[in-house]
């Protein structure tokens, strides 16, 4: 009885967010969401530092909306600490009350909207991600709701903030996931020393970290805007296609005209390679002569190179113009039953799944991780990850823009099981907010609709095909793929994917110890694959647990030995696989260590990073560099570095 009144207390804490969502839409923007961007027409300000923040009480969880703590400052609801935006809050303090905190969290702070923007703008709020579902108010009024993390959310406030004044803002997060939420978990009770308690539980191993993860801006626009712009490009010789579609938003007088759009391309350094073009249409095609394609980071002496579409947005009538800037890439991605083309040429992937996850910080953001990162993924010489297990950073994906990093983008969904309709809306929802933010990226070159998904049951079959179905109406310029886990003989959805990616664990999960099993699994793994649905095969997940600084000879489990021994055999049946044609790619898992839910299977978080988590190299990171680089020397004529090998005599120097 008391362990269903908990459940149902989870259910009625999402189903207000729910009821709080339909209430708001009119309010919340539907339409894009572009990145926030200074211009001559817009402002933007930060909201990051330091907010108020307090738990509901666990017994109480609704108390906060009871009594409308959105309505009066936080500190006077109860006392308040000081928390970092962005971060998780569960490891900022010493308590674990705030570490495994079940339920809803509150923050609040004050800031000023300049008198000056009082004319003629439209004042948006948009937070980069919060996990899980978030509510926010302004002023006291609930302008925002919103559900699965990892994803950006804004709303047009201008009608509830003071122009000239202080004013504040409250955001409710709540981290409870159930079997209809994306990711799914499960909440329940447990009977504790002080009585009766709720646990939250879930398949997957990472931690559920919670809060404000991202960014919180504050930006203008003017009342009529640029409300998205959408990006084709290809390649026609060696001229480069780039088709735009712009759509504005803000209110238009029925009997005035539309605005005018005109658009202009400028390269690298900013110079002009297109001037006003477009004709004040909102859609067009521009076509860039002897046009600098954007290539993966080695296979080209630049990778990366990205244009900028400078839109300009003009209501003559109303003397309003606004602008943004896009960063564009041009390239093509062409696949078939044996490989992926970028720009007619046939990649192989060479990377590593991932996390946002660091110390302290949990999944928040932060600068100094992000270049550190990505300085690592170019020392060892990889060219793509995958954004297991949700949506990245935009702060992240344009560093794999700008670097030239092939991303496979992944929706959060993890282990799907327990099919529902609600949960197949929920997860379509998802992908249409993940394509909406980043259908413009020349990085993302897949999109991976579920990691490990219970792909054997009888159900999975429609709800996978109803998924890649939602994810091709949105976008058909991509790949689709999935990391399956099930075996091949039992899968049910392979038929629907353009790209098979699978996770094994050999001489880990199975065959413990047994390093001697893993290169012929592995090879007829991927043959098996490859027969059955006649598509290209990457390895999306390999690996094995090692604690950085434990040594075993011979090798052993847990130690960095092994982990090396471990990847030499991935390496062994990768070679031979790429020579049979249909092989397109290998990610480890790990690229670094990550915290998980307390388990007696982790040490202290998950050790498969071939990095520390704090990105400092094991063994595995230097053995993984010599192959990333050969393999980028032998296939795409990388010049590798000269420090892959330390001296050792005159004969190998
Ligand atoms: C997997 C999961 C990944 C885990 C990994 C592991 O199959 O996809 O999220 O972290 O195994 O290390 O167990």
């Amino acid at each position: 009885m008391a362990y269903l009144k908990w459940l149902l207390l989870g259910c009625v804490t999402l189903s207000i967010v729910l009821l709080m969502v339909h209430e708001t839409v009119s309010r919340t923007n539907t339409g894009g969401i572009l990145y926030p961007q200074e211009s001559e027409s817009r402002d933007v300000r930060s909201l990051d530092g330091i907010w108020n923040f307090r738990l509901s009480p666990e017994t109480d969880p609704l108390t906060g909306f009871r009594e409308r703590w959105f309505q009066k400052d936080l500190s006077q609801t109860g006392r308040t600490i000081p928390m970092p935006v962005p971060a998780s809050y569960n490891d900022v303090t010493e308590d674990k009350a705030i570490r495994d905190h079940v339920g809803l969290v509150w923050y609040d702070r004050t800031f000023y909207v300049p008198e000056a923007w009082r004319q003629s703008s439209l004042v948006w709020l948009r937070f980069g991600s919060v996990h899980y579902a978030a509510q926010v108010w302004v002023n006291g009024h609930l302008v925002m709701s919103h559900e699965v993390g990892h994803l950006p959310f804004q709303a047009d406030i201008t009608s509830v903030v003071k122009f000239g004044a202080k004013n504040r803002i409250t955001v409710a997060v709540d981290n409870i996931l159930l079997q209809t939420s994306v990711p799914q978990g499960h909440v329940s009770e447990v009977s504790t020393d002080n009585g009766t308690r709720i646990t939250q539980s879930y398949t997957f191993d990472f931690f559920n970290y919670a809060g404000i993860h991202r960014p919180v801006y504050l930006y203008t626009t003017p009342s009529i805007y640029i409300d998205d712009i959408s990006v084709h490009t290809g390649v026609r010789g060696d001229t480069g296609i780039i088709k735009y579609n712009i759509t504005y938003g803000g209110l238009l007088r029925a009997t005035s005209q539309g605005p005018a759009c005109y658009v202009d391309l400028l390269d690298r350094d900013g110079n002009y390679v297109i001037r006003d073009a477009g004709s004040g249409r909102l859609q067009g095609e521009l076509e860039v002569p002897v046009a600098r394609l954007w290539w993966p980071y080695l296979m080209d002496p630049e990778p990366g190179y990205m244009y900028t579409l400078q839109v300009r947005l003009t209501a003559q009538q109303w003397g309003i113009e606004d602008i943004y800037r896009l960063p564009v890439g041009i390239r093509t991605v062409e696949w078939n039953n044996t490989s992926i083309l970028i720009n007619g040429r046939a990649i192989y992937l060479r990377g590593f799944g991932r996390h946002e996850d660091s110390d302290l910080r949990g999944k928040g953001l932060d600068y100094t991780l992000i270049v550190k990162d990505n300085n690592l993924i170019k020392w060892v010489g990889a060219n793509s990850y995958r954004t297991s297990h949700y949506p990245y950073a935009e702060e992240i994906m344009d560093f794999a823009d700008r670097e030239g990093i092939i991303i496979m983008n992944e929706c959060p969904s993890v282990d799907t099981e327990n099919y529902s309709p609600a949960l197949l809306e929920k997860h379509k929802d998802s992908l249409s907010q993940l394509i909406r933010r980043d259908k413009n990226r020349p990085s993302v070159i897949f999109w991976s609709i579920a990691n490990e998904a219970r792909t054997q049951l009888p159900d999975a079959d429609s709800y996978f095909r109803a998924i890649v179905e939602h994810v091709k109406h949105l976008d058909s310029t991509r790949p689709i793929t999935m990391a399956l886990a099930r075996g091949y003989g039992e899968d049910r959805t392979g038929q629907y994917l353009d790209v098979i990616g699978f996770n094994r664990y050999n001489g880990w999960y199975s065959n413990t110890g047994r390093t001697d099993t893993i290169r012929n699994n592995v090879i007829a793994e991927a043959v098996s694959w490859h027969h059955k649905y006649n598509k290209p095969v990457m390895m999306l997940e390999y690996g094995a647990d090692t604690l950085a600084g434990l040594h075993l000879y011979p090798e052993y489990v847990w130690s960095e030995e092994y982990q090396v021994e471990i990847m030499s055999k991935h390496f062994e049946a990768f070679d031979r696989l790429r020579m049979q044609g249909f092989f397109v790619g290998e990610m480890i898992w790990n690229f670094a260590d990550f915290k998980t839910a307390q388990t007696i299977t982790r040490v202290g978080g998950n050790k498969k990073g071939i990095f520390t988590r704090n990105r400092q190299p094991k063994a595995s990171a230097h053995h993984i560099r010599r192959r990333y680089w050969e393999l980028a020397g032998e296939l795409d004529n990388a010049i590798l570095p000269n420090d892959l090998d330390h001296y050792v005599s005159k004969s190998r120097h």
